[in-house]
């Protein structure tokens, strides 16, 4: 068996030692204040090279982001070679090695896993990387270099750009000159690929005459969209809010579609009217939410759930109409999911639905199980994933009707508007934006499609969020013993009522879950089960929730 230079190791893991903190590769990553992360990354680094060796030199992504987390918190994400999450196990081996507490113990653990996972070490190693805006970005990308050092990676700087632009060059540099090939692996070729596809999607039809408002949460979705622009030319008017990169305090802050989809409201400080149409994406740019104002200015939401739907409506009606009806169409939620949105898709567009944890990395699995499958949480993170055999009927489908034709011609080109790799905000808009011009409608006729269950989100701060064990899709708590029986006696007194509650696997909290038949019974039952979370073994060390006491 080849070995390693440990002296290297030593030298290069000396230049980043271990805090004394426990870390976890959470929902999407490791995820933490920056100023703890500089021993991590640096694994991170180790962790994927050793994965592309293992992949006989498949190039894996590294992307350091806290996509909807504030400023101060870093993190970084390692993508497998199709553009996707990491796979489950590695994420295991990626924790233990961040939890190593000496230089020995981590050079015994790369032994360890080059010996059990038989890694040839002799194989190349290529790994790509990329950052968002954050001020920490530089230090820890330094961190991952060294990483790359300890085991020779080949390495390459995309640097400042979105979480799904790395997920598209990953697939794009694994699958170039097959048959299989994705696309150019730069930027450039991320623009043209989406623009060229969206403007077949739009071809023959009136542009929208209200303004489309993009809140960029004040992170790289902003000089990033701002750069696709002159790929779309007039095939999409834009202007782009909440743009500024440079005071780092305000990336997320008021704004982005975390804050639009908690908050159920607009960013703070923008004036919404009811002729034009609103969209926020996060810090990182892989999420999405639509919104708008009713005549009497009332704030509408249109979130993942919503984008689901109408992708599936549009898909499915797609499917029929080019006579491709063997091709099978499924939706993934979470529990998230507003009741309404499951029923829509069940009763209106029959349409089989799978509930899976949260985490883009379970959605995508369980999407792949379709020919088409459709998935996003409610907090508008998702994409649509197309088989290679829907794809194959696609491409080889013949028209034997003008309508046909059409049929064929638009999903071919919705498969190339939609980045498969990842749920990506870019990509998931210009899906957005293609169907309503298609239809001719306004978001106000995309919402009919059914009306949400009021519903509320709060995040508990509590001592030790990993005593909260869930089953069921993440529906059931098993631990803190007896807490679920005492949420089921809550919910049973509301009308409609549903409730769940988990600890979050990207910020330091446990998130409460309600929905109810009103707006003040919702909020009631929101606020009754986070109180309970918070007084439940004196566990609460956060401030209580407000409405609680
Ligand atoms: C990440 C994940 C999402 C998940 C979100 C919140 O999003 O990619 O799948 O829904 O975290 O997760 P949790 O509730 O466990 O904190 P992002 O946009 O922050 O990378």
């Amino acid at each position: 068996m080849a070995t390693f230079n440990v002296d290297n190791l030593n030298a290069l893991s000396d230049l980043h030692p271990k805090p004394d903190t426990t870390f976890a590769y959470g929902t999407a990553g490791f995820r933490m204040k920056a100023n703890l992360l500089d021993s991590v990354i640096f694994r991170a680094g180790i962790v994927a090279t050793l994965r592309s060796k293992k992949l006989d030199g498949k190039v894996i992504g590294c992307m350091i982001t806290a996509s909807h987390n504030a400023a101060p918190d870093n993190g970084v994400k390692l993508v497998d070679p199709m553009g996707e999450m990491l796979e489950g196990s590695w994420e295991a081996h990626a924790t233990t090695m961040s939890n190593c507490e000496t230089n020995e113990q981590l050079a015994a653990y790369i032994h360890t896993m080059v010996s059990t996972l038989n890694i040839d070490l002799t194989k190349p190693a290529r790994v790509v990387f990329g950052r968002d805006t954050r001020p920490s970005g530089d230090a820890l990308v330094a961190a991952l270099k060294d990483g790359f050092k300890v085991l020779d990676a080949e390495s390459t700087d995309m640097g400042i750009i979105t979480t799904p632009q790395l997920h598209y060059a990953v697939r794009c540099l694994n699958t170039q000159g097959t048959p299989e090939a994705y696309g150019e692996p730069t930027v450039e070729g991320y623009y043209k690929k989406l623009a060229d596809a969206f403007k077949v999607l739009v071809e023959g039809k009136p542009r929208s005459s209200s303004t489309l408002i993009l809140d960029c949460a004040n992170g790289v979705g902003a000089p990033k969209f701002q750069e696709m622009l002159p790929f779309l030319g007039d095939s999409l008017a834009v202007k782009i809010v909440n743009d500024d990169i440079v005071d780092d305090t305000k990336l997320n802050l008021n704004s982005g579609a975390d804050y639009v989809k908690t908050q159920q409201r607009g960013p703070l400080g923008l004036k919404m009217n009811s002729q034009d149409r609103y969209a926020s994406f996060d810090g990182d740019a892989d999420r999405l939410v639509y919104y708008y104002a009713d005549e009497d200015g009332t704030f509408k939401l249109l979130d993942g759930d919503k984008i689901a739907g109408l992708a599936a409506m549009f898909i499915i009606e797609l499917v029929k109409a080019a006579g491709i009806d063997n091709v099978s169409v499924g939706v993934v939620q979470t529990a998230y999911a507003n009741g309404a949105s499951t029923q829509y898709l069940r009763s209106n567009l029959n349409v089989p639905v799978s509930c899976v944890p949260t985490g883009v990395k379970h959605l995508h699995h369980e999407a792949m199980k379709y020919d088409v499958g459709v998935y996003f949480e409610a907090n508008g993170h998702g994409t649509v994933v197309f088989s290679p055999s829907a794809l194959k009927t696609i491409y080889t489908a013949e028209e034997s009707s003008p309508a046909q034709a059409v049929a064929i011609r638009l999903l071919r080109a919705l498969s190339e508007v939609i980045n498969q790799t990842v749920g990506d905000a870019f990509s998931d808009l210009l899906l957005v934006e293609a169907i309503l011009t298609q239809r001719q409608w306004t978001p106000k006729i995309w919402d009919q499609a059914y009306t949400d269950l009021p519903n509320r989100l709060v995040k508990v701060v509590v001592q030790d969020r990993s005593i909260f064990k869930t089953v069921d899709a993440e529906r059931k708590l098993v631990e803190p013993v007896g807490l679920q029986d005492a949420i089921d006696a809550i919910v049973l007194k509301f009308r409609g009522g549903r409730s769940f509650v988990r600890p979050s696997g990207t910020e330091d909290v446990v998130r409460v879950y309600a929905e109810a038949a009103t707006r003040s019974e919702t909020d009631e039952l929101a606020y009754r089960i986070a109180g309970l979370v918070f007084n439940f073994n004196s566990n609460g060390s956060g401030p209580r929730p407000r409405e609680f006491l």
